[in-house]
């Protein structure tokens, strides 16, 4: 039998650990904007939910996906930040654009995992095309911001236990 697909989209509230005193890093990409835009307010509508202060809700935007591990690991180092969340979306042309940057992004946002304090989330699209990205940013599949933002919170609170 298939598995269930899981959305965190739908997640419980209650069950996330209390964020007030947290400050959180958003780094969003200007590539397909209309996507990273819905993407980043389902993010920072998650935040403000889970009781994070606006002003400790810190946005920066870089050129595209590709810059997103660049924007973050400046984030880390000039910012006081309990983690990170890196915003993209990339869409499959005709070229091999699209495999380079996705492993790129991924990649390099694995290794800021690794060896930065911090969580870095990735919520990047890798889409084949503009309508499975329009799904997932607000659409029928839910908004992966919102996926993104708790993921946050739940790495900021599992680096936190003792
Ligand atoms: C160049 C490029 C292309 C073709 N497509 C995308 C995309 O679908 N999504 C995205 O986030 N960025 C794209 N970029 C821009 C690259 O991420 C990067 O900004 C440039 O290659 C400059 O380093």
């Amino acid at each position: 039998m298939a598995e269930k697909k899981k959305n965190l989209d739908s997640y419980i509230p209650f069950q996330l650990p209390s964020a007030e005193k947290y400050r959180i890093g958003i780094v969003v990409s200007e590539w397909n904007d209309h996507i990273t835009d819905s993407l980043l307010k389902g993010a920072r509508e998650t935040l403000l939910q889970q009781g994070i202060k606006e002003e400790n809700i810190v946005v920066k935007h870089v050129p595209g996906s590709f810059e997103l591990p660049t924007g973050a690991a400046h984030l880390i180092r000039q910012t006081p930040i309990d983690g990170v969340i890196c915003i993209g979306c990339i869409i499959q042309g005709e070229t091999r654009h699209f495999e380079f940057i996705a492993q790129a992004t991924a990649d390099g946002i694995m290794r800021l995992n690794l060896q930065q304090p911090v969580p870095v989330i990735f919520s990047v699209l890798t889409c084949d095309t503009m309508q499975q990205a329009e799904d997932r940013a607000g659409g029928k599949m839910g908004n992966k911001g919102v996926e993104g933002a708790i993921s946050c919170l739940k790495m900021i609170a599992f680096d936190q236990q003792s």
